[in-house]
């Protein structure tokens, strides 16, 4: 039996839970830890420091060697292990899966995940508390963010077209999360089209267990 893939990283990062995403439709097993070569492995150590510059995750542990940023990881598995594909083989296709992984993974994570749901996972206000001023400024960019892949994805099931991608795979846990995050104010379900992407996606035996 081949060693399940190895994710280094917590399983509520989003990036993390893509490259779990993908691993589930590719049909490859995996596991998500904090060892590295038998050992555990603290986040933002030097250790982490050795196998990702930036101290990010996920990281990516394989035979050869750690790789780090999703972008690679998704391409890395494409390549090495085939199965159901993430990227299309038509060069200006595959373009725009690049293209809406990094615009779903730069600025809309930025604008969601860095800017707001942080700011209620890590307050950083005074005795812990949640910067509401620094959440409600950063509002106008949530929904400029939910209102472009909401555009994107008004013609189309998926971002790419007809077919789940890797630039599917980066937005999903983003909009998971706001969207449960959003009781009472909901931003997502203003934009029926995405509300229905996240209902769908979250049933699917790929992400059931993932997004929980
Ligand atoms: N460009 C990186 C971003 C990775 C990233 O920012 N991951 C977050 C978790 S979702 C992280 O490592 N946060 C911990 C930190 O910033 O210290 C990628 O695509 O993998």
């Amino acid at each position: 039996m081949t060693a399940p893939i190895k994710i280094y990283g917590p399983s509520f990062s989003t990036f993390v839970r893509s490259v779990m995403m993908a691993c589930e439709l590719k049909g490859l097993a995996y596991e998500v830890t904090t060892e590295v070569n038998g050992e555990e492995v603290g986040f933002h150590t030097a250790g982490h420091k050795a196998i990702h510059p930036f101290t990010k995750f996920p990281v990516l542990l394989t035979d050869q060697g750690p790789i780090a940023e999703t972008v690679a990881i998704l391409h890395y598995l494409e390549n090495a292990y085939g199965g159901t594909p993430l990227y299309p083989t038509d060069a200006f296709a595959q373009a725009q899966v690049e293209q809406w992984s990094g615009i779903s993974g730069i600025y809309v994570d930025f604008k969601i995940v860095r800017k707001v749901l942080l700011e209620f996972i890590f307050p950083q206000g005074e005795d812990g508390s949640v910067r509401m001023d620094k959440v409600e400024a950063a509002l106008p960019g949530v929904e400029h963010g939910l209102a472009v892949v909401a555009d994107q994805l008004a013609e189309q099931p998926y971002l790419c077209g007809n077919e789940i991608t890797a630039a599917d795979l980066i937005l999903i846990p983003i909009i998971d999360y706001i969207e449960k995050a959003e009781v009472g104010n909901p931003r997502v379900a203003k934009h029926a089209n995405l509300l229905a992407y996240i209902e769908k996606i979250r049933a699917e035996a790929f992400a059931k267990d993932i997004l929980g």
